[in-house]
């Protein structure tokens, strides 16, 4: 989809414009996630509490997809990190994520989202998972997430995250996405779906890369 030159204005300007005519200036610095997944930027959201205000691209104006070429989860993030920084100013966090499981080689990876044989959807991913995974004595899996942080479409840092733990022969629990209902971190005896999103937020793979982020951040505001 093309990006009309107005949309491109809203989209620099966004709520800084509105707040300034209305007389309200915004008071929080702003963090811009390159996803479509709502998932990942309530979870960024829930993780950073009143300290960011966080948008993901679903907050804009005619946004494109950025295709994710890449072979490696660093190649995605930085796609969508540079691909969306062009378009609309301050600071850009993108997040690539993935399980990568012992008995499938390192699979579904950089493939997650669309194991199942469409993109984004869950249910077919999980339903692929468990049959994959049926007998299979080999249980080990983790989730990675490389996160980079982009403005004006230049890549400026990485951060990777990674929680090691196992999966379950059968979905258990209706907290968080994607393959939580399957996957039981090292220490705990309950998926992430069922610890929920608390437990979730301390332990995950995006909690470890979304804390160094941050911290990096907040080293720049202080040069
Ligand atoms: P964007 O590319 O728009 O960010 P996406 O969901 O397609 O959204 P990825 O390409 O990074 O994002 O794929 C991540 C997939 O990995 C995601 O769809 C889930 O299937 C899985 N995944 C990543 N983090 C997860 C988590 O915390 N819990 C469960 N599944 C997760």
């Amino acid at each position: 989809m093309r990006l009309r030159w107005a949309d491109y204005f809203k989209n620099l300007v966004g709520e800084w414009w509105s707040g300034y005519l209305g007389g309200a200036m915004p008071t929080l610095p702003r963090l811009i996630v390159a996803t479509r997944n709502p998932h990942k930027s309530s979870e960024i959201r829930a993780m950073l509490g009143d300290t960011w205000e966080v948008l993901d691209v679903n907050d804009f104006a005619q946004l494109p997809v950025i295709e994710e070429t890449g072979h490696t989860f660093l190649e995605n993030a930085r796609l969508k990190a540079q691909g969306i920084s062009r378009l609309v100013a301050g600071w850009v966090l993108a997040d690539d994520s993935g399980l990568e499981v012992d008995a499938l080689g390192g699979g579904p990876g950089v493939w997650s989202s669309s194991f199942g044989g469409e993109e984004g959807n869950h249910a077919k991913n999980n339903a692929r998972l468990v049959s994959a995974m049926r007998g299979q004595a080999v249980r080990g899996a983790r989730f990675r997430c490389t996160m980079v942080l982009a403005k004006a479409g230049i890549a400026q840092a990485d951060f990777c995250g990674t929680v090691e733990g196992r999966i379950t022969d059968e979905p258990q629990g209706e907290g968080g996405f994607g393959y939580d209902p399957l996957f039981i971190p090292d220490g705990y005896q309950l998926t992430f779906a069922e610890l929920g999103q608390n437990i979730k937020n301390r332990l995950s793979h995006r909690a470890q890369a979304l804390t160094q982020a941050v911290g990096w951040l907040a080293g720049q505001a202080q040069n």
